[in-house]
C-alpha cells in the first residue's frame, strides 16, 4: 500500500513537473506582454500591470482577461498559447509589485506630452448647434469611449476613443469649452467640446486618482497614488508646470486621495490617504488675482486627528465635510485650519457622493454609505443628523438638483443594484423608485441644465444612458452605451450645481 502511494505521488508530481518549470512569470510577461504593456510594466500600448492598476478587477477577471482576451481591444486570449498553471502564475506575478518601486519623473511627464492642437488654434464657437450649456459627456467604461450627448434633444452628436480606464469626474473650464479628463492609468487628456477634438495629453503618473481645474482657468492639479506626487500643469496646453512631492511633516511619502478645486477660496485642496493631513494649494489671493506658480509650491498643511479618505464641500467651500476609513466623520473650517465638529457618519461614502439642499430654511447635507443600505442627513448649521433613511441597500451616489423635490439614491453595491430610490427632500420619505433593466445595475444621475429629466446609467456592456422625466419618474428614453458609468452635465457642473459634484 506505502509503496502504491509513493508510486502515485512519483507520478503526480511527474505529470505537474512540466507546467510548474514552465512557468516562469517574469519570462513570460517579456514574451507574451511586455511588447504592449511596457517591459517595466507601466503600460505602453496597452495599459500599465501593476498592482495598484489591477486592483480594482474582481477575483477572476484578471485570469479571465487572461484567459479570453478583451473583446474590441487589441489584448488577445491565450488560452491556446499559455498552459493553465502558466496563465496563473502570471497572474499571481502581476498583481505582485516589483522590486523597484515604479519611477515617473518630470522627465518622464515631459517626455509624454502630446500636443494635439495649439492654444488659440481652434475656432472658438461650437461646431454643433445644440446648447454647448446642456451638453453631457458620458464616461463608457466598455470600450473606453466617451458619448457626448445634446441635454436638449437627449440625443448624442459625438463619440470618441478615450485613454484607458477614465475615472472620476472629469472637470470642465468654466466656459464650458474644455473637459478635462484622468485615467486611472495617469493619462490627462483636454478636450475641446466645441470643436469635438482633443488638445492636448499628458502622462503625470502611474495610478492617479482625479484632476481638478483652477476656477481662473489657469491650472490643472493631479493626484497620484504613485508616485507618491502631486502635478500642477498649465491649463491651456497642459504643459508641466510642476511636481510636487507629497511628505508630511516627518517626510513620510502619501498617496493622494483626491483634489478639488475650491473656487471661492481660489485654492486646490488635496486630501492625503497616508497622513492625516489635508493641504491647501492657493493659486490667487483673496481679491482673484493670480499667484505667481512659486507659491503654488507651499502647500498649507491643515493636520486632523485621523486621515480623510472621503470629503466634499460646503457650497461656500468653508467647510470640508470628511469621512474616514475607521468609520466617523468629521467638519473641518479651511478658515480655523482645524476638526470643528465631529459627523454621525456611519460609514464611507464615495468620494463626490453627496449633495446640499434646503431644508426647513436650513442647509442640509447627505450623503450615502458604501457600507449599510441608508442615507444619513445631517444640518450643516449645527452638525446634527437630521434623519437617516433606510434604502434598498449600499450604494454609491446620491444625486439632485435645485429645481427637482427629490433625491435619487442607487443601492448598486448590493441584490438591489438595478433598482433607484426616490427620496423627497423635505419629508425624507422614499416616494418612489425605478428599475431600468431587471437583474442589471443601475447607478449615478444626472439631470439636464433644467431639472426636467434624470439620466441614469445601466452599467453593463449592452448597456444605456435612461432618461426619466423627473416629475413623474416615467422612462422617456433608451440610448444604447457600452458600459456607461457616469455622467456630466456642462451647465450643472460650471454653476456648482448643490444637487451634484463639482
Ligand atoms: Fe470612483 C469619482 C475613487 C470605485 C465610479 N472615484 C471618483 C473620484 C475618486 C474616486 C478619487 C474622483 C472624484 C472627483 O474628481 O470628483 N472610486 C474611487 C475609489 O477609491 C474606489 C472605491 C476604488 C477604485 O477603484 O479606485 C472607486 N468608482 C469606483 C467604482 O467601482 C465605480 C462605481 C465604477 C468605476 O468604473 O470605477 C466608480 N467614481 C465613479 C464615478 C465618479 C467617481 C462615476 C464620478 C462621480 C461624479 O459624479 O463626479
Amino acid at each position: 500500500m506505502t509503496a502504491l502511494i509513493r508510486w502515485l505521488a512519483v507520478l503526480a508530481l511527474a505529470c505537474l513537473a512540466p507546467a510548474a518549470a514552465a512557468a516562469d512569470p517574469a519570462a513570460l510577461y517579456g514574451q507574451h506582454c511586455a511588447a504592449c504593456h511596457g517591459a517595466d510594466r507601466l503600460g505602453a500600448m496597452g495599459p500599465a500591470l501593476l498592482p495598484e492598476s489591477l486592483e480594482r478587477l474582481r477575483a477572476g477577471e484578471l485570469d479571465a482577461v487572461l484567459r479570453d482576451g478583451r473583446a474590441a481591444t487589441q489584448m488577445p486570449p491565450f488560452a491556446d498559447t499559455l498552459a493553465a498553471a502558466e496563465l496563473q502564475a502570471l497572474a499571481r506575478w502581476l498583481r505582485t509589485a516589483p522590486a523597484a518601486a515604479p519611477q515617473w519623473d518630470a522627465q518622464a511627464i515631459r517626455a509624454s506630452h502630446i500636443v494635439h492642437h495649439l492654444p488659440g488654434s481652434l475656432p472658438a464657437r461650437p461646431v454643433f448647434s445644440a446648447d454647448p450649456q446642456n451638453l453631457f459627456v458620458v464616461v463608457e467604461a466598455g470600450s473606453h469611449h466617451m458619448t457626448v450627448l445634446d441635454g436638449d434633444r437627449l440625443a448624442p452628436i459625438h463619440r470618441f476613443a478615450t485613454r484607458f480606464a477614465l475615472h472620476g469626474g472629469p472637470k470642465f473650464s468654466r466656459d464650458g469649452r474644455y473637459v478635462y479628463m484622468a485615467s486611472r492609468d495617469g493619462w490627462v487628456s483636454k478636450y475641446d467640446l466645441w470643436n469635438l477634438a482633443y488638445v492636448a495629453e499628458i502622462r503625470v503618473g502611474v495610478n492617479t486618482r482625479n484632476v481638478a481645474v483652477s476656477d481662473d482657468g489657469r491650472w490643472v492639479l493631479a493626484g497620484n497614488t504613485l508616485p507618491r506626487t502631486l502635478v500642477l500643469l498649465h491649463a491651456d496646453d497642459l504643459s508641466l508646470a510642476r511636481v510636487i512631492d507629497v511628505a508630511g511633516r516627518s517626510g513620510e511619502r502619501s498617496r493622494v486621495s483626491a483634489v478639488y478645486d475650491a473656487a471661492p477660496r481660489h485654492s486646490f485642496i488635496a486630501a492625503l490617504k497616508d497622513i492625516p493631513e489635508v493641504w491647501e494649494i492657493p493659486y490667487a489671493d483673496a481679491a482673484g488675482a493670480p499667484l505667481p506658480p512659486s507659491a503654488l509650491l507651499a502647500p498649507r498643511a491643515i493636520v486632523l486627528d485621523e486621515v480623510l479618505d472621503d470629503f466634499f464641500f460646503d457650497q461656500p467651500y468653508r467647510h470640508i465635510l470628511g469621512a474616514s476609513r475607521q468609520g466617523g466623520g468629521q467638519v473641518i473650517d479651511l478658515q480655523q485650519g482645524r476638526k470643528v465638529a465631529s459627523l454621525a457618519l456611519g460609514g464611507m461614502p464615495h468620494l463626490g457622493s453627496g449633495i446640499t439642499w434646503q431644508r426647513d430654511g436650513r442647509e442640509v447635507m447627505a450623503s450615502p454609505d458604501l457600507g449599510q443600505g441608508r442615507i444619513t442627513v445631517i444640518d450643516m448649521q449645527d452638525w446634527h443628523t437630521v434623519a437617516t433613511v433606510p434604502t434598498n441597500g449600499p450604494g454609491f451616489f446620491l444625486r439632485s438638483h435645485e429645481r427637482t423635490p427629490y433625491a435619487w439614491a442607487d443601492a448598486m453595491m448590493s441584490p438591489r443594484r438595478d433598482t433607484l430610490q426616490v427620496i423627497d427632500k423635505q419629508s425624507l420619505r422614499v416616494v418612489g423608485s425605478v428599475t431600468p433593466s431587471p437583474g442589471r445595475t443601475a447607478a449615478h444621475v444626472e439631470f439636464t441644465r433644467d431639472g426636467r429629466y434624470a439620466l441614469v446609467s445601466l452599467m453593463e456592456r449592452d448597456g444605456a444612458i435612461v432618461v426619466y422625466d423627473a416629475a413623474t419618474l416615467q422612462e422617456v428614453r433608451r440610448l444604447p452605451m457600452d458600459k456607461p458609468i457616469g455622467k456630466y452635465n456642462v451647465f450643472n457642473k460650471t454653476t456648482r450645481s448643490a444637487g451634484t459634484s463639482h
